[in-house]
């Protein structure tokens, strides 16, 4: 496990060891992959258009904590599931890379506003995305997030060094004009004004992209990715029923080509589905009394897959697991409930930068 120092010069292009980045789907066979880290986290600071996807539990204890640390105890047991999760990767082959620990207790300003601090390297999956040989800086929308992936910068800078290509997205400015009442202008927390995005609102299947629209991806966002990206790549929004979506990750969970993994509550059958085999997750086994800061026990289905036959799944989550074994899957357990707290399990916590194969199609896109 190393976070690897920067090379003094340029891009010296691919190394004959092959591409330092290449990640098509969130299913080929897992080579290396980044593993976050709740070293240093604080409470988010809070910020109205929170509401929307934060639990209510929450809101008091960000309003009145933002910026000081999570709570120690769970905190420990939640980075050693982490340090666990990594060493497991490890043993079934896959090179696990870890960030830098970021001071994120520093408040963050602006010329327009302050944060009284930033929050956490826990989750890469919400500010970076791989696709293909690149990988994606998001424009997240929450201030106290707007420098989230500096601690992955040296990995980053290390992936450019060979070979990668390096898409950081325009830096948002975060100004009121982002944020709008519900209701007021539309179903969302952010307004057109500027393109934002958490890549986690994204999937990929090979030269196809999956998204949703939510309280933190706008449709602007999802332009700038399609710009980017180029025509190699389409990237098509589906709906979900979840008037709270933040994060497509615990709704749609693609397990190999053909399977996909669904939250019952949540899916809307999109014709770019037809012909795959779809499992409605059984309802989480989380105790309703678990803290839970960030998200809801859906986070059951946010499996990581080493294979399109290997899924990394939570060791509580029995009705799941059962059901995953008799659909073909071997399901590698692993306990994360204290991480589930701070707001998302394997899929969250990871970014998947080799994984083996190339672009393929694998969605059925209408006219093509
Ligand atoms: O609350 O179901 C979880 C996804 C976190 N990245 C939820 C969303």
């Amino acid at each position: 496990m190393t976070s690897e120092g920067v090379q003094p010069t340029g891009n010296p292009g691919r190394t004959g060891a092959g591409p330092a980045v290449n990640s098509y789907t969130e299913w080929d066979p897992l080579r290396e992959v980044v593993v976050g880290s709740l070293l240093g986290a604080v409470f988010p600071t809070w910020q109205e258009s929170m509401k929307h996807t934060m639990p209510p539990s929450a809101w008091p204890v960000f309003r009145e904590r933002g910026g000081s640390p999570l709570p120690e105890r769970h905190l420990k047991a939640a980075e050693a599931e982490l340090d666990n999760l990594a060493e497991v990767l490890e043993s079934e082959g896959v090179r696990v890379r870890r960030p830098d620990t970021a001071r994120h207790h520093r408040p963050i300003r602006t010329p327009e506003w302050e944060s009284d601090g930033g929050l956490y390297a826990a989750m890469p999956r919400d500010s970076l995305m791989v696709v293909g040989d690149a990988i994606v800086e998001a424009p997240m929308s929450w201030r106290c997030r707007l420098h989230e992936s500096d601690a992955f910068r040296p990995l980053i800078k290390s992936y450019f060094r060979r070979g990668a290509r390096w898409l950081p997205a325009p830096r948002p400015q975060l100004t009121d004009d982002l944020y709008q009442d519900v209701g007021d202008s539309g179903p969302w927390a952010v307004s057109e004004f500027e393109p934002v995005f958490d890549a986690a609102d994204f999937l990929r299947f090979g030269r196809d992209l999956v998204v949703q629209r939510s309280h933190v991806t706008n449709a602007f966002g999802i332009d700038w990715l399609r710009s980017a990206l180029g025509p190699d790549f389409s990237v098509h929004v589906v709906e979900t029923d979840d008037p709270h979506a933040m994060h497509i990750d615990a709704t749609i969970t693609p397990l190999a080509p053909g399977k996909l993994l669904v939250n019952p509550e949540r899916y809307v059958h999109s014709e770019l589905f037809d012909g795959w085999e779809i499992l409605p997750a059984p309802s989480p086994a989380l105790p309703a009394d678990w803290p839970m800061y960030f998200c809801s026990p859906w986070v059951s289905m946010n499996v990581l897959s080493l294979d399109p036959g290997t899924v990394v799944v939570e060791r509580q989550e029995r009705p799941l697991i059962e059901a995953l074994t008799a659909w073909g899957f071997r399901c590698v357990e692993v306990d994360f409930r204290h991480v589930y707290s701070f707001g998302g399990s394997f899929h969250c916590v990871t970014l998947d930068t080799v994984r083996e194969g190339g672009p393929g199609r694998y969605l059925s896109v209408p006219g093509r």
